[in-house]
């Protein structure tokens, strides 16, 4: 491959996590040429990047693969109930060896920019070192919290110590009897704070916003358990299907206050006991009515007091700003109960602000110092957006997307074109259910939907697609107005759902609340609709 020559391509994805694989997988078997550029040197996405101790997926990993080849779902064994970052990534290259995928992926290869020709109709993408893509279609399948929150810690770069990424975390990092601060406490600490206590010498959790911690109850899968799942695999993605969260869960059909006191009580233990997302189902209106949701909180609170042996520290732990669900629940093991380790002391930074980093630690507004020689950071990502206000994408008329959605956010129709960027789609991210659901689910979702829209132009010499202004308008209408009749948007939560985690950032609640079953619809709706809501040329 020659640096002055572009590769002409009918498609150029990028990513090569779940979505770009099975995009690159589907449309080169149904005849595009295809090729997909990874910044990494491997396959796996977010689960390559994020490798930190203790990480590991919510979903069970049975349900969190692909399900768009029965042999491959028959012939690969998950070993545990929850699926670890290592299980999940060797599943993602065995995807990639056993289908071949990696002849069509150029991987260390970054996207800078990309700009659209009218006259052709062609993307052209540069690369960071220089290469040159031009192709028909541009798929973004780039992930929502692929790109990390610019570090906003005062003084952080005054730290003489050695500074460990979450998000890139090296693999031969060894921190035994280390003296450890980590700052995060959201899906990504509350992994890595129970791992981290295990082996290092003290640790130092720095917590600004407290988060409701829900038990994993991860365990390996029991003798028989994977072999009953495969014997009905294709019912099982069936009902997975079924559900607005893309994965059966076990929902309540009872609201709060229709049982007693008793009953209320003895539901939300034993779904505690349970563990994992099947909390949530307690019952039905917990994120649509604030006294149901008062109640899921009180009992959360119950639980932290009766775990954490420091009174003070388990009142700290204690979320009270914003209801359950309205920022991320986190699911992880072992979380609370880590706080009565000797070796691990919980830093408060709301009520006391972090004044600064130092040379050996830091010191907080009040005077108090701690010191460390390891700084691990956990603070979140520049989601949905990042990904794509990170490149120089120029759509119709020089259009610069980057300008577009930092002023107004992602807007878009179904969640998969931007009016001004035509042949630019967006695989799994903001505008569709996304990170609400099932990833994996969400993704094949629009990968198929994807595919046949590629397959219906090709059929019919059209050449382009794009949103329909009126209708992307109406799209982001409706996504807001979902988002509104539910708690998700309530409270003083700096939730990344809805661009609050960064200063600055359009505060839109991004992800699609209705779930894969209505969106499912609407993307059918379409179709039937000779593709309504965008404009095929
Ligand atoms: P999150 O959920 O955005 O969590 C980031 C954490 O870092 C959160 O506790 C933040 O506190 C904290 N943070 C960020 N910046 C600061 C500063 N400046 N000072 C103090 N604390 C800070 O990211 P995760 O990686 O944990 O999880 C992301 C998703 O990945 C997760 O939800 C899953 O879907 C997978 P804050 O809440 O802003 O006060």
């Amino acid at each position: 491959s020659s640096v002055d020559s572009a590769t002409e391509l009918d498609v150029l994805v990028v990513g090569a996590g779940f979505s770009g694989l099975h995009l690159l997988h589907r449309l080169r078997g149904d005849g595009f040429s295809v090729r997909v550029v990874e910044s990494a040197p491997e396959v796996g996405g977010t689960w390559y990047w994020n490798r930190y101790p203790g990480a590991r997926c919510d979903v069970e990993s049975v349900d969190y693969s692909y399900s768009w080849d029965d042999e491959l779902q028959q012939e690969w064994d998950w070993t545990e109930k929850y699926p670890a970052q290592g299980d999940i990534l060797a599943y993602l290259k065995h995807v990639a060896d056993r289908f071949d995928l990696r002849k069509d992926i150029d991987f260390e290869t970054t996207v800078a920019g990309a700009e659209w020709d009218a006259e052709s109709a062609r993307w052209t993408a540069r690369t960071e070192d220089g290469r040159t893509y031009v192709a028909q279609y541009l798929l973004m399948a780039v992930g929502c919290l692929s790109v990390p929150k610019e570090v906003d810690l005062p003084g952080a770069d005054r730290f003489s110590g050695q500074v460990l990424r979450t998000w890139n975390w090296p693999e031969d990092a060894d921190l035994t009897g280390r003296s450890v601060c980590v700052v995060g406490t959201g899906s990504t600490g509350a992994q890595v704070v129970p791992a981290l206590a295990e082996v290092v010498g003290d640790l130092t959790v720095v917590q600004r916003t407290p988060n409701f911690v829900i038990p994993t109850r991860n365990r390996p899968l029991a003798d028989g358990e994977l072999e009953a799942v495969k014997a009905e695999y294709p019912a099982r993605r069936q009902r997975n299907a079924s559900h607005p969260a893309g994965v059966f869960r076990s929902d309540n059909p009872k609201t709060a206050f229709e049982v007693d006191e008793g009953e209320r009580h003895a539901t939300f233990q034993e779904r505690w006991e349970g563990g994992g997302i099947n909390f949530l189902g307690s019952f039905s209106d917990l994120m649509f009515d604030q006294a149901a949701n008062d109640a899921v909180c009180a009992f959360v609170h119950e639980k932290i007091e009766e775990i954490v042996d420091d009174p003070k520290v388990a009142e700290l732990l204690k979320p009270d700003s914003y209801p359950l669900g309205a920022k991320r629940p986190v699911i992880a093991t072992d979380y609370y109960e880590t706080f009565n380790r000797d070796n691990v002391h919980l830093v408060d930074v709301r009520e006391n602000p972090l004044e600064s980093f130092t040379e050996t630690g830091l010191a907080l507004a009040n005077g108090d110092q701690h010191e460390f020689d390891t700084l691990v950071l956990a603070t979140g990502f520049d989601s949905f957006t990042g990904a794509f206000t990170k490149m120089d994408v120029r759509g119709r008329d020089g259009l610069q997307l980057r300008e577009v959605w930092q002023a107004e956010g992602p807007k878009t129709s179904l969640g998969l074109s931007s009016d001004g960027f035509p042949n630019l789609l967006i695989v799994a991210n903001a505008g569709s259910p996304s990170v609400l659901a099932n990833m994996v689910a969400a993704i094949e979702q629009h990968v198929a939907w994807i595919a046949d829209l590629l397959t219906h132009m090709r059929e019919r010499g059209l050449r382009t697609i794009e949103a329909e202004p009126q209708a992307q308008e109406k799209w982001v209408a409706h996504v807001e107005e979902v988002a509104n009749m539910t708690l998700w948007p309530n409270g003083d939560s700096g939730s990344w759902y809805r661009g609050a985690n960064i200063a600055g950032k359009p505060q839109i609640f991004m992800p699609y609340a209705a779930g894969v079953v209505e969106y499912g619809n609407a993307l059918q709706e379409s179709v039937d609709n000779d593709y309504a809501g965008f404009v095929l040329a």
